[in-house]
């Protein structure tokens, strides 16, 4: 069945009672004058262009990907796919990298693999015979696969030995990571995606689920629309298409989380809507959760908020009078100076009325990108494999063990290098060598003037994998041209824990090669070795990888040893853990209340949530957590940049439908890139009336960093926010140019949502503002001719 996935952005309903299973829909797209008939084979796997991870199947014909299916038989989409799943892949079949770069006399010039990567190791040996593992930096990605996650992880912390590996998952969902590891002991996702099938309330904190998920919204709208709706609370400044549907909206202004999340707590506390039974059993800090917000009221928190105190009062009410409530929470709260704190307390909401660990009650800390927990399981970016614990000696000699490496090659000394940190040093030059694979950080790190600085300058060399020529391979030394997704093997898991095998379909263009085969390559150059003088890592196929993974994860919470690429072909997506007692996978995590906060399993000795400062095992022994959660909060603080005269609105930034980040592939898939073909900033009706700008007007918005310049929509915002999507890079285009390189103290992710801005018009556009008009960036009338000035 043919589909239109850019004007029907969600597909038709099929609405469903309570408690029952989500009806299938499978969505198709074959390219232009394509038939079934005419694909020669189908191959298995799994969107790679959100964390939702819909099973999916690939037409190939004559060694092309043609089109793409949902699969009926998958948990997690029963068949559907939205725009980025039917129509992002087609942005591989262009302008593709297909020779490694080296730079020359200043340019980019094509060379072979092996002069390539003979630089490569040229500056790595001769940085690591000098001065050492400190003086190599490693910066990732949500979008590998767990086998390549695990074999740089092996390469960098067992083989090189530094500290400073991290991934873009900071700038995404390190807060996510840090919340469960504060309240639960350890990461890992509680919920369920079935939980939405039988809940009857959902909270979504600072999550536009209808355009960053759209499949997992089709999920809720086909609950919204049965006879039997949940309620809907939704916290954004913005009016999403979630808002509209939401029995409150909560346009909070942007930065204010935790003020709110501290009153929602006091309201469950004051009117008793608490599990005591369940609090006593499970749990410990709930004196000090209580103290700390005794004092924070819904009328307090509505005049830091900017939002009625009754609104507040009433969303309390509704989260206390549930019997199954699922909260969402994502970059609305995890990309803010208070992070951590803010995603604790949706934590602890849940915890205080006992809600999780059985169907329809569930926390989903959202991921983004769709392979950002494998970066955090396998151990590429800050955590050990296995969420272990680097404070915890037991837990890095278990990977000696495994790796067969002293484990004092095992950087444990410290805390991990945040990726904000490891951008610094190579600032400063202690990192000399920097590889930096799948992130374009040349247009996602905040304070881009600076990024672009550090990465062209001569103190750091660069390596950067990618499978297009960037903004970020443009300032590096030398650039590796990498397979993409279906061009080779591997896993991933997406946000409620389920793993999906995506298998080769079609070859890499030209010389492109997969980005764990091009690690290996490098370590084989190296010449990295275990204690015995064999080959690190010992292994050289995906599957082999992924046997090795496995045994990382035994005995873990992601414990993945019931997997293999066998099971996971023939049944589609499947939950960790998954092991011989839980051949099928695991549901729900902590359904006897029983947390990972035991001292030898938790994976963190927790943080003081406003400074950061780790606390250390002598204070966490002392909390007797013993598998009990962690109630955990702090004190609201006011963002760094509040607006003043200067810069009076409240800059947020975040995404649009139809793109996918730095827009690499979807600006080469010809559906997606009309559907929003460039940049644009949205104002509120009163502000845009204030500053005298009409819809379509080209603005410069400023900020103390730098400016940038776009078509005004006017569209709905509250009041005194302006929001820019970041997807379009360029020095006048991309929002990072005004956003500051803040971040929040446990997660370290920045705060890529609040910053103080001015607006002024600078002249008429050309009709109105490229912006979409199905979704949140909707105007709030239609273009009018005659209004222009
Ligand atoms: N179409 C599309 N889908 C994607 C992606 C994409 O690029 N495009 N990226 C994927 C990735 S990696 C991620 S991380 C996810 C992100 O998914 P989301 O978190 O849903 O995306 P954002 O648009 O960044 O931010 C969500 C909402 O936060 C609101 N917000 C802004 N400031 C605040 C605030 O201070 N408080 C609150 N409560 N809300 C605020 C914004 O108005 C916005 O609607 O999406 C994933 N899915
Ligand atoms: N202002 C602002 N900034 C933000 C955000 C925001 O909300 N506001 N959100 C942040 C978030 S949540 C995220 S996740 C980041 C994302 O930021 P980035 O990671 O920088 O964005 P992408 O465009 O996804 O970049 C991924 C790159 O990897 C390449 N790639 C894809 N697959 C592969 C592969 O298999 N191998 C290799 N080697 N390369 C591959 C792609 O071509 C692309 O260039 O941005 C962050 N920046
Ligand atoms: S919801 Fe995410 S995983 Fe599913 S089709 Fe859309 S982009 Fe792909
Ligand atoms: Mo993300």
């Amino acid at each position: 069945m043919e589909t239109d996935r850019i004007a029907d952005i969600w597909g038709s309903r099929t609405p469903h009672p309570a408690g029952s299973s989500w009806p299938k829909r499978v969505d198709q797209f074959l390219l232009d004058g394509v038939d079934e008939s005419d694909v020669q084979k189908w191959v298995r796997g799994a969107c790679l262009l959100c964390s939702n991870g819909c099973g999916l199947e690939v037409a190939v014909r004559d060694g092309q990907m043609v089109g793409v299916r949902g699969r009926a038989e998958d948990r997690i989409n029963h068949g559907r796919l939205g725009p980025k799943g039917l129509y992002g892949w087609q942005g591989q079949q262009r302008d593709r990298l297909t020779t490694p770069l080296i730079r020359e006399g200043g340019r980019l010039v094509e060379t072979d693999w092996d002069t390539a990567m003979g630089r490569v190791v040229e500056r790595s040996r001769s940085l690591l015979d000098t001065k050492g593992p400190l003086s190599h930096g490693f910066y990732t990605s949500g979008q590998l696969m767990i086998e390549e996650y695990y074999t740089l992880a092996v390469i960098g912390k067992g083989g090189i030995g530094t500290p400073h590996m991290d991934g873009n998952t900071r700038l995404c969902t390190a807060t996510a990571a840090a919340a469960f590891q504060e309240t639960f002991g350890s990461d890992g996702q509680p919920g369920s995606y079935t939980d939405i099938d039988s809940c009857d309330t959902i909270f979504l904190f600072g999550h536009n689920v209808a355009e960053t998920q759209t499949v997992l919204w089709a999920r809720m709208l086909d609950r919204l629309d049965a006879s039997d709706p949940p309620r809907l609370v939704c916290v954004d400044p913005r009016r999403t298409k979630v808002a509209e549907r939401a029995t409150i909206h909560l346009p909070i202004r942007n930065g204010t989380n935790l003020a709110l999340m501290n009153a929602l707590v006091h309201e469950l506390i004051a009117h008793g809507w608490v599990d005591t039974d369940y609090v006593n059993a499970h749990t410990v800090g709930f004196d000090q959760l209580d103290r700390s917000t005794r004092e924070t009221t819904p009328e307090w928190a509505a005049e830091i908020c900017g939002v009625p105190a009754k609104d507040i009062r009433a969303a309390a009410e509704i989260f206390g009078s549930s019997s199954n409530i699922v909260s969402t929470c994502s970059m609305g709260f995890y990309q803010s100076h208070q992070a951590t704190a803010s995603a604790c307390q949706v934590n602890n909401i849940h915890l205080l009325r006992g809600m999780l660990g059985r169907p329809g009650a569930g926390i989903l800390q959202m991921n983004g990108q769709p392979s950002a927990q494998n970066n955090r399981e396998a151990g590429c970016g800050p955590a050990l494999p296995g969420f272990r614990n680097w404070d915890n000696p037991n837990h890095v000699s278990e990977l000696a063990e495994l790796w067969n490496v002293d484990p004092i090659m095992i950087p444990h000394w410290a805390e991990p290098t945040d990726s904000n940190a490891i951008f610094r040093y190579a600032e400063q030059g202690s990192i000399g060598f920097m590889w930096i694979v799948a992130t374009n950080p040349a247009v996602s790190m905040p304070d881009l003037a600076r990024i672009r600085r550090i990465l062209s300058g001569d103190q750091c060399f660069v390596v950067v994998s990618d499978g297009y020529r960037t903004e970020t391979t443009e300032l590096a030394d030398v650039v590796l041209p990498a397979a993409l997704w279906a061009e080779k093997t591997g896993t991933y898991t997406n946000v409620d824990r389920t793993v999906h095998l995506q298998e080769q379909a079609v070859e890499p263009p030209g010389e492109a090669r997969g980005d764990m085969a091009i690690f290996l390559d490098y370590a084989r150059r190296m010449g990295l070795t275990d204690k015995d003088g064999q080959p690190l890592p010992a292994w050289d196929t995906p599957e082999r990888a992924f046997e090795a993974w496995k045994a990382a994860s035994a005995g873990r919470p992601c414990d993945y040893t019931g997997l293999s690429y066998a099971k996971l072909h023939d049944v589609g997506g499947i939950q960790w853990p998954c092991t011989s007692a839980a051949p099928e996978g695991t549901e729900r995590l902590y359904t006897g209340g029983v947390f990972n906060t035991d001292l030898d399993t938790c994976e963190s000795y927790g943080h003081d949530l406003a400074t950061g400062a780790p606390l250390g095992e002598v204070a966490y022994r002392a909390r007797r957590a013993d598998g009990r959660a962690v109630l955990k909060t702090t004190e609201y603080e006011h963002p760094f940049e509040e607006p003043d005269d200067t810069y009076p609105l409240r800059l947020t930034t975040g995404r649009t439908v139809y793109h996918w980040h730095t827009r690499t592939k979807t600006s080469r898939s010809p559906q997606l890139n009309a559907a929003a073909p460039a940049m644009w900033v949205e104002l509120s009706e009163p502000d845009a009336q204030r500053l005298g700008i009409s819809e379509g007007d080209i603005v410069r918005v400023t900020s103390r960093r730098g400016s940038i310049q776009a078509p005004a929509r006017v569209s709905h915002p509250r009041e005194g926010v302006v929001f820019a999507p970041w997807h379009y890079g360029g020095a006048d285009t991309a929002a990072n140019e005004l956003t500051l390189a803040g971040w929040d103290p446990v997660s370290k992710q920045p705060e890529f949502k609040v910053a103080a801005v001015s607006v002024e018009r600078i002249g008429p556009g050309q009709g109105p503002a490229p912006a979409p008009t199905t979704t949140a960036s909707a105007p709030v009338r239609p273009f009018d001719e005659t209004a222009r000035k």
